[in-house]
Protein backbone atom coordinates (compact mmCIF):
# COMPACT_ATOMS: atom_id res chain seq x y z
CA UNK A 1 0.00 0.00 0.00
CA UNK A 2 1.56 3.45 -1.16
CA UNK A 3 2.20 5.52 2.08
CA UNK A 4 -0.37 8.33 0.81
CA UNK A 5 -2.96 5.78 0.96
CA UNK A 6 -1.49 4.50 4.29
CA UNK A 7 -2.09 7.50 5.62
CA UNK A 8 -5.44 8.16 4.21
CA UNK A 9 -6.43 4.68 6.34
CA UNK A 10 -4.77 5.79 9.06
CA UNK A 11 -6.24 9.33 8.89
CA UNK A 12 -9.94 7.85 8.60
CA UNK A 13 -9.51 5.26 11.46
CA UNK A 14 -7.82 8.10 13.59
CA UNK A 15 -10.78 10.39 12.98
CA UNK A 16 -12.63 10.72 16.40
CA UNK A 17 -15.97 11.83 17.22
CA UNK A 18 -16.38 15.18 18.96
CA UNK A 19 -16.99 14.82 23.10
CA UNK A 20 -17.53 17.12 26.04
CA UNK A 21 -15.09 20.18 26.34
CA UNK A 22 -13.66 18.88 29.73
CA UNK A 23 -10.39 20.68 31.82
CA UNK A 24 -7.51 20.23 30.78
CA UNK A 25 -5.29 19.94 33.86
CA UNK A 26 -1.32 18.82 34.26
CA UNK A 27 -1.47 15.18 34.39
CA UNK A 28 2.49 14.76 34.43
CA UNK A 29 5.52 16.76 33.86
CA UNK A 30 7.70 13.57 33.71
CA UNK A 31 8.71 13.16 29.70
CA UNK A 32 9.27 10.24 28.63
CA UNK A 33 11.14 9.33 25.62
CA UNK A 34 9.91 8.25 22.55
CA UNK A 35 10.89 4.86 20.98
CA UNK A 36 13.07 4.54 17.93
CA UNK A 37 10.22 4.14 15.78
CA UNK A 38 7.46 6.68 17.21
CA UNK A 39 3.52 5.51 16.86
CA UNK A 40 1.38 8.01 15.19
CA UNK A 41 -0.34 9.87 18.01
CA UNK A 42 -3.76 10.69 17.46
CA UNK A 43 -5.60 12.96 19.99
CA UNK A 44 -9.14 14.29 20.58
CA UNK A 45 -9.73 17.89 19.31
CA UNK A 46 -9.58 20.40 20.46
CA UNK A 47 -5.67 19.69 20.46
CA UNK A 48 -3.20 22.23 21.47
CA UNK A 49 0.79 21.66 21.22
CA UNK A 50 3.28 24.18 22.59
CA UNK A 51 6.82 24.11 22.24
CA UNK A 52 9.13 23.56 25.63
CA UNK A 53 8.28 23.20 29.20
CA UNK A 54 6.50 26.49 29.71
CA UNK A 55 3.98 25.44 26.82
CA UNK A 56 2.39 23.53 30.00
CA UNK A 57 1.12 26.85 31.80
CA UNK A 58 0.67 28.31 28.16
CA UNK A 59 -1.67 25.33 27.15
CA UNK A 60 -3.84 26.11 29.79
CA UNK A 61 -4.81 29.15 29.68
CA UNK A 62 -5.37 28.54 25.40
CA UNK A 63 -7.43 25.95 26.57
CA UNK A 64 -9.30 28.06 29.09
CA UNK A 65 -10.09 30.39 26.35
CA UNK A 66 -11.36 27.67 23.71
CA UNK A 67 -13.49 26.13 26.53
CA UNK A 68 -14.84 30.03 27.30
CA UNK A 69 -15.92 30.32 23.75
CA UNK A 70 -12.93 32.70 22.39
CA UNK A 71 -11.43 32.37 18.91
CA UNK A 72 -8.48 30.33 17.95
CA UNK A 73 -6.86 33.66 17.77
CA UNK A 74 -7.70 35.08 20.70
CA UNK A 75 -6.94 31.81 22.78
CA UNK A 76 -3.01 31.25 21.54
CA UNK A 77 -3.12 34.81 22.50
CA UNK A 78 -3.85 34.54 25.41
CA UNK A 79 -1.62 31.38 26.29
CA UNK A 80 1.32 32.84 24.86
CA UNK A 81 0.48 36.37 26.65
CA UNK A 82 1.43 33.77 29.58
CA UNK A 83 4.94 33.21 28.84
CA UNK A 84 6.07 36.67 27.39
CA UNK A 85 4.93 38.04 30.82
CA UNK A 86 6.90 35.25 32.46
CA UNK A 87 10.59 36.73 33.60
CA UNK A 88 11.64 33.28 34.22
CA UNK A 89 11.18 32.43 30.78
CA UNK A 90 14.45 34.20 29.33
CA UNK A 91 13.42 33.27 25.59
CA UNK A 92 10.31 35.16 25.69
CA UNK A 93 8.97 38.86 26.16
CA UNK A 94 9.55 40.72 29.89
CA UNK A 95 13.03 39.05 30.74
CA UNK A 96 14.03 37.73 27.67
CA UNK A 97 17.90 37.33 27.13
CA UNK A 98 19.01 40.77 24.83
CA UNK A 99 20.78 41.59 22.20
CA UNK A 100 25.25 42.06 22.46
CA UNK A 101 24.26 45.73 23.12
CA UNK A 102 22.07 44.89 26.13
CA UNK A 103 18.72 45.43 24.07
CA UNK A 104 15.86 43.13 24.24
CA UNK A 105 14.31 42.51 20.98
CA UNK A 106 11.11 40.56 19.99
CA UNK A 107 9.90 38.79 16.96
CA UNK A 108 6.16 37.28 16.80
CA UNK A 109 3.80 35.65 14.42
CA UNK A 110 0.52 34.72 14.62
CA UNK A 111 -1.67 32.47 11.82
CA UNK A 112 -5.29 31.25 11.25
CA UNK A 113 -7.52 29.30 9.42
CA UNK A 114 -7.63 31.70 6.65
CA UNK A 115 -4.74 32.03 5.95
CA UNK A 116 -5.23 35.46 7.25
CA UNK A 117 -1.69 36.43 9.30
CA UNK A 118 0.15 38.90 11.30
CA UNK A 119 3.88 39.29 12.50
CA UNK A 120 6.46 41.61 14.70
CA UNK A 121 10.08 41.36 14.30
CA UNK A 122 12.41 43.72 15.79
CA UNK A 123 10.26 45.43 18.62
CA UNK A 124 11.50 46.24 21.29
CA UNK A 125 9.65 47.33 24.05
CA UNK A 126 6.48 46.08 23.94
CA UNK A 127 5.63 43.05 26.52
CA UNK A 128 3.37 41.14 23.91
CA UNK A 129 4.70 41.24 20.58
CA UNK A 130 1.85 38.17 20.36
CA UNK A 131 -0.55 40.96 20.65
CA UNK A 132 0.74 43.74 18.41
CA UNK A 133 1.35 40.38 15.56
CA UNK A 134 -2.56 39.78 16.04
CA UNK A 135 -3.44 43.57 15.67
CA UNK A 136 -1.29 43.69 12.26
CA UNK A 137 -3.46 40.88 11.17
CA UNK A 138 -7.00 42.67 12.29
CA UNK A 139 -6.18 45.83 11.85
CA UNK A 140 -3.77 46.92 8.85
CA UNK A 141 -3.47 45.60 4.93
CA UNK A 142 -0.18 44.24 5.78
CA UNK A 143 1.15 40.65 7.48
CA UNK A 144 4.63 42.11 9.11
CA UNK A 145 5.84 45.05 10.80
CA UNK A 146 9.59 45.57 11.73
CA UNK A 147 11.33 48.04 14.26
CA UNK A 148 10.06 51.42 14.69
CA UNK A 149 7.28 51.00 12.80
CA UNK A 150 5.90 47.84 14.37
CA UNK A 151 6.55 50.17 17.80
CA UNK A 152 4.48 53.14 16.59
CA UNK A 153 2.06 50.86 15.61
CA UNK A 154 1.76 49.21 18.78
CA UNK A 155 1.54 52.65 20.67
CA UNK A 156 -1.12 53.51 18.24
CA UNK A 157 -3.17 50.48 19.43
CA UNK A 158 -2.55 51.24 23.14
CA UNK A 159 0.03 48.81 23.58
CA UNK A 160 2.44 50.57 26.31
CA UNK A 161 5.83 50.96 26.16
CA UNK A 162 8.23 49.78 28.69
CA UNK A 163 11.48 48.17 29.81
CA UNK A 164 11.88 44.75 29.27
CA UNK A 165 15.44 44.01 30.22
CA UNK A 166 15.45 42.91 33.91
CA UNK A 167 17.74 42.88 36.25
CA UNK A 168 18.87 39.07 35.79
CA UNK A 169 18.74 39.20 32.16
CA UNK A 170 21.02 42.63 32.54
CA UNK A 171 23.22 40.79 35.10
CA UNK A 172 23.78 37.44 32.50
CA UNK A 173 24.57 39.90 29.51
CA UNK A 174 27.09 41.87 32.26
CA UNK A 175 28.45 38.15 32.45
CA UNK A 176 28.13 37.49 28.61
CA UNK A 177 30.28 40.61 27.44
CA UNK A 178 33.33 39.37 29.88
CA UNK A 179 34.11 37.12 26.60
CA UNK A 180 31.86 38.20 24.37
CA UNK A 181 31.75 34.93 22.55
CA UNK A 182 28.65 33.94 20.72
CA UNK A 183 28.62 30.78 21.21
CA UNK A 184 24.89 29.79 22.07
CA UNK A 185 24.69 27.07 24.76
CA UNK A 186 22.53 24.40 23.40
CA UNK A 187 18.67 24.14 24.45
CA UNK A 188 19.54 26.67 27.19
CA UNK A 189 20.14 30.65 25.86
CA UNK A 190 19.11 29.78 22.37
CA UNK A 191 16.05 27.68 22.12
CA UNK A 192 13.13 28.07 24.35
CA UNK A 193 10.73 30.37 21.85
CA UNK A 194 7.39 29.26 23.03
CA UNK A 195 5.17 28.26 19.18
CA UNK A 196 1.98 27.00 19.80
CA UNK A 197 -0.21 25.65 17.46
CA UNK A 198 -4.18 24.58 17.87
CA UNK A 199 -6.77 22.57 16.48
CA UNK A 200 -10.16 23.85 17.69
CA UNK A 201 -13.14 20.96 18.02
CA UNK A 202 -14.39 21.74 14.89
CA UNK A 203 -10.70 21.05 13.20
CA UNK A 204 -9.95 24.62 12.01
CA UNK A 205 -6.12 25.20 12.76
CA UNK A 206 -4.49 28.22 14.50
CA UNK A 207 -1.20 29.07 15.35
CA UNK A 208 1.68 31.48 16.46
CA UNK A 209 4.66 32.16 18.10
CA UNK A 210 6.89 34.34 19.96
CA UNK A 211 10.08 35.18 21.20
CA UNK A 212 12.93 37.73 22.45
CA UNK A 213 15.36 35.59 19.45
CA UNK A 214 18.74 34.08 20.09
CA UNK A 215 20.60 35.50 22.95
CA UNK A 216 23.56 38.09 22.31
CA UNK A 217 22.32 38.23 18.60
CA UNK A 218 23.81 41.29 16.82
CA UNK A 219 21.43 44.38 17.23
CA UNK A 220 18.71 43.89 14.34
CA UNK A 221 18.99 40.42 13.63
CA UNK A 222 15.54 38.88 12.92
CA UNK A 223 15.12 35.30 13.47
CA UNK A 224 12.46 32.65 11.88
CA UNK A 225 9.78 33.17 14.65
CA UNK A 226 8.03 36.14 12.87
CA UNK A 227 8.09 34.56 9.15
CA UNK A 228 5.46 33.26 8.12
CA UNK A 229 6.54 29.33 6.71
CA UNK A 230 9.62 29.00 8.29
CA UNK A 231 8.92 29.83 12.48
CA UNK A 232 5.47 28.86 11.63
CA UNK A 233 3.00 27.72 8.78
CA UNK A 234 -0.23 26.16 8.37
CA UNK A 235 -3.08 24.62 5.83
CA UNK A 236 -6.53 24.77 7.23
CA UNK A 237 -6.76 22.21 4.36
CA UNK A 238 -3.53 20.02 5.50
CA UNK A 239 -2.00 21.10 8.73
CA UNK A 240 0.06 23.49 11.27
CA UNK A 241 3.80 23.25 11.90
CA UNK A 242 6.13 24.96 14.19
CA UNK A 243 9.71 25.34 14.94
CA UNK A 244 12.33 26.04 17.80
CA UNK A 245 16.16 26.15 17.64
CA UNK A 246 18.45 28.05 15.17
CA UNK A 247 16.59 30.18 13.75
CA UNK A 248 19.00 30.99 10.49
CA UNK A 249 18.91 27.24 10.18
CA UNK A 250 15.01 27.13 9.94
CA UNK A 251 15.00 30.01 7.10
CA UNK A 252 17.19 28.16 5.16
CA UNK A 253 15.16 25.44 4.88
CA UNK A 254 11.23 27.19 4.80
CA UNK A 255 11.34 24.88 7.94
CA UNK A 256 7.47 25.20 8.79
CA UNK A 257 6.07 25.88 5.37
CA UNK A 258 8.08 22.39 4.01
CA UNK A 259 6.76 20.08 7.36
CA UNK A 260 3.04 21.14 6.06
CA UNK A 261 4.10 20.27 2.33
CA UNK A 262 5.30 17.09 3.29
CA UNK A 263 1.88 16.26 4.96
CA UNK A 264 0.30 17.60 2.40
CA UNK A 265 1.91 14.39 0.59
CA UNK A 266 0.86 12.18 2.90
CA UNK A 267 3.68 12.12 5.62
CA UNK A 268 2.43 11.87 9.35
CA UNK A 269 3.20 14.84 11.68
CA UNK A 270 6.29 13.13 13.06
CA UNK A 271 7.93 11.72 9.88
CA UNK A 272 6.91 15.40 8.54
CA UNK A 273 9.30 17.09 11.05
CA UNK A 274 12.22 14.28 11.01
CA UNK A 275 12.49 14.95 7.30
CA UNK A 276 13.10 18.57 7.92
CA UNK A 277 15.38 18.04 10.48
CA UNK A 278 17.20 15.71 8.26
CA UNK A 279 17.31 18.18 5.32
CA UNK A 280 18.83 20.55 7.53
CA UNK A 281 21.41 18.28 9.22
CA UNK A 282 22.63 17.67 5.69
CA UNK A 283 22.56 20.98 4.53
CA UNK A 284 24.89 22.47 7.56
CA UNK A 285 28.12 20.10 6.22
CA UNK A 286 29.99 22.10 9.69
CA UNK A 287 27.98 21.47 11.82
CA UNK A 288 30.68 19.58 13.63
CA UNK A 289 31.45 23.25 14.33
CA UNK A 290 28.45 23.97 15.61
CA UNK A 291 27.92 22.70 18.98
CA UNK A 292 24.66 24.83 19.42
CA UNK A 293 22.97 23.69 16.05
CA UNK A 294 19.93 22.61 17.43
CA UNK A 295 15.97 22.53 15.47
CA UNK A 296 12.81 21.40 16.82
CA UNK A 297 9.44 20.85 14.91
CA UNK A 298 5.66 20.39 16.07
CA UNK A 299 3.17 19.85 14.24
CA UNK A 300 -0.28 19.00 14.08
CA UNK A 301 -2.43 17.20 11.26
CA UNK A 302 -6.10 18.02 10.06
CA UNK A 303 -7.40 14.48 11.46
CA UNK A 304 -5.94 15.40 14.96
CA UNK A 305 -2.51 13.48 14.50
CA UNK A 306 0.49 15.14 15.89
CA UNK A 307 4.39 14.79 16.51
CA UNK A 308 7.91 16.23 16.58
CA UNK A 309 11.46 15.89 16.15
CA UNK A 310 14.37 17.69 16.82
CA UNK A 311 17.83 17.56 15.39
CA UNK A 312 19.40 16.77 19.14
CA UNK A 313 18.15 15.43 22.40
CA UNK A 314 16.42 17.53 24.98
CA UNK A 315 13.40 19.09 23.26
CA UNK A 316 10.04 18.79 24.76
CA UNK A 317 6.73 20.16 23.67
CA UNK A 318 3.26 20.51 25.87
CA UNK A 319 0.03 18.85 25.10
CA UNK A 320 -3.36 19.24 26.00
CA UNK A 321 -6.35 17.34 25.03
CA UNK A 322 -9.60 16.32 27.30
CA UNK A 323 -8.46 13.13 27.41
CA UNK A 324 -5.24 12.86 28.69
CA UNK A 325 -4.80 16.23 30.17
CA UNK A 326 -1.51 18.98 30.02
CA UNK A 327 1.43 17.15 29.68
CA UNK A 328 5.33 16.90 28.37
CA UNK A 329 6.17 15.04 25.54
CA UNK A 330 9.23 13.99 24.55
CA UNK A 331 9.95 13.66 20.52
CA UNK A 332 12.30 11.42 19.11
CA UNK A 333 15.58 13.12 18.13
CA UNK A 334 18.75 12.26 15.46
CA UNK A 335 21.57 12.85 17.64
CA UNK A 336 22.56 13.43 21.10
CA UNK A 337 24.40 17.00 21.95
CA UNK A 338 27.79 14.70 22.43
CA UNK A 339 27.03 13.53 19.47
CA UNK A 340 29.33 14.93 16.46
C1 LIG B 1 15.42 32.42 16.78
N1 LIG B 1 14.11 30.40 16.67
O1 LIG B 1 15.32 33.61 16.95
C2 LIG B 1 14.49 31.50 17.51
C3 LIG B 1 15.19 31.08 18.74
C4 LIG B 1 14.52 30.06 19.51
O2 LIG B 1 14.09 29.35 21.53
O3 LIG B 1 13.88 29.16 19.06
N2 LIG B 1 14.66 30.20 20.76
O4 LIG B 1 16.30 31.92 16.08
Amino acid sequence: MSSRRKFIKKAALGSVALSAFSACGVQASNATTAPKEAPIKTAKKPLIISTWNHGLAANQATWEALNAGKSGLTAIEKGLNISEADPKVRSVGYGGLPDREGKVTLDACIMDQNSDCGSVSFLQGIKHPISVAKKVLEETPHVMLSGQGALNFALSQGFKEENLLTPESEKAWKNWLEKSKYQPVINIENHDTISMLVIDKDGNLTGGCTTSGAAWKMHGRVGDSPIIGSGLFLDNEVGAAAATGLGEAVIRTAGSAMVVELMRQGLSPNEACKTIVERIYNKHKNHKDMPYLQVGFIAINKQGEYGGYSLRGGFNFAVCDADNGNRMEKPDFKMTWKDK
